[in-house]
């Protein structure tokens, strides 16, 4: 008779090996590199649009995106003024760390200061691939539903930063930003959670605040210490 056994030891797949290479990369050359994840059209692309409008000034910035087809956010980034990368995946509904590897030979790391990794757009698969990130965002949206973050457990805990965008359409949609946050604070997350549209500006100066710190964190991390 075949006999069941318990794996209790995390299996190290082949991603686990290459998002490990990635983040000694990533950690050498002193960027911040952000993953966001959300389910498709929450929001990723214009938040890198506006986010490459508003600090493309102050810091050294570039892309790569993950879709199943077509070089559209690819495309949507550049014209707002951030070099971007586009990766097909085909079938894949996530991001691995081989297509990250591929995706970045064309950027000098060292010359930037944050690299954002637009996942796939799913609230699922990409939350189980590690892709060598110091954050993840995941951003939620208002027509989506207030619940999303107790149906999808997996993805909002695994968030450094909870981004809830669309918020001028809050009324029109009877989304209630207060059970939102209840649903993210009852997963024991302690994070910023940031209420923000991409549409009108509210709330972005949060996040840009919100990343200027990150990049501050990793470079002070990076740093060589004094003798
Ligand atoms: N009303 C409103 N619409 C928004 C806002 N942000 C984005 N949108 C719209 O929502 C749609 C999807 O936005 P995207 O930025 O493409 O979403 P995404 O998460 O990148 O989508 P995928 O890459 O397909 O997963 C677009 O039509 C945007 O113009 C917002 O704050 N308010
Ligand atoms: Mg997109």
């Amino acid at each position: 008779m075949a006999e069941r056994i318990r794996l209790e030891k995390k299996i190290v797949t082949e991603n686990d090996r290459l998002a490990a290479a990635l983040a000694e990369r990533f950690d050498e050359a002193g960027l911040l590199v952000v993953n966001l994840m959300s389910s498709p059209g929450a929001g990723k692309t214009s938040l890198l649009e506006q986010t490459a409008r508003r600090l493309a000034d102050d810091l050294r910035m570039a892309a790569v995106g993950g879709d199943l087809a077509t070089d559209r956010d690819a495309r949507r980034i550049i014209d707002a003024g951030m070099p971007c990368r586009q990766i097909n995946t085909g079938r894949g509904c996530h991001l691995n760390g081989r297509q990250v590897a591929e995706a970045i030979e064309v950027y000098d790391l060292a010359d930037l200061d944050i690299l954002f990794i637009e996942n796939v757009g799913n609230l699922v698969c990409p939350a189980s691939f590690d892709l060598g990130e110091h954050r993840r965002v995941v951003v939620s949206s208002t027509p989506e539903g207030d619940d999303k973050p107790v149906k999808y457990p997996v993805a909002f805990r695994s968030a450094d930063c909870v981004v809830l965008n669309k918020m001028d359409l809050v009324e029109a949609t009877g989304f209630s930003p207060a059970s939102f946050s209840g649903f993210v604070r009852d997963l024991g997350l302690d994070v910023p959670l940031l209420e923000l549209s991409c549409k009108t500006g509210q709330g972005l100066g949060a996040w840009l605040d919100w990343l200027r710190t990150q990049r501050e964190a990793v470079r002070c991390r990076a740093a060589p210490s004094p003798e």
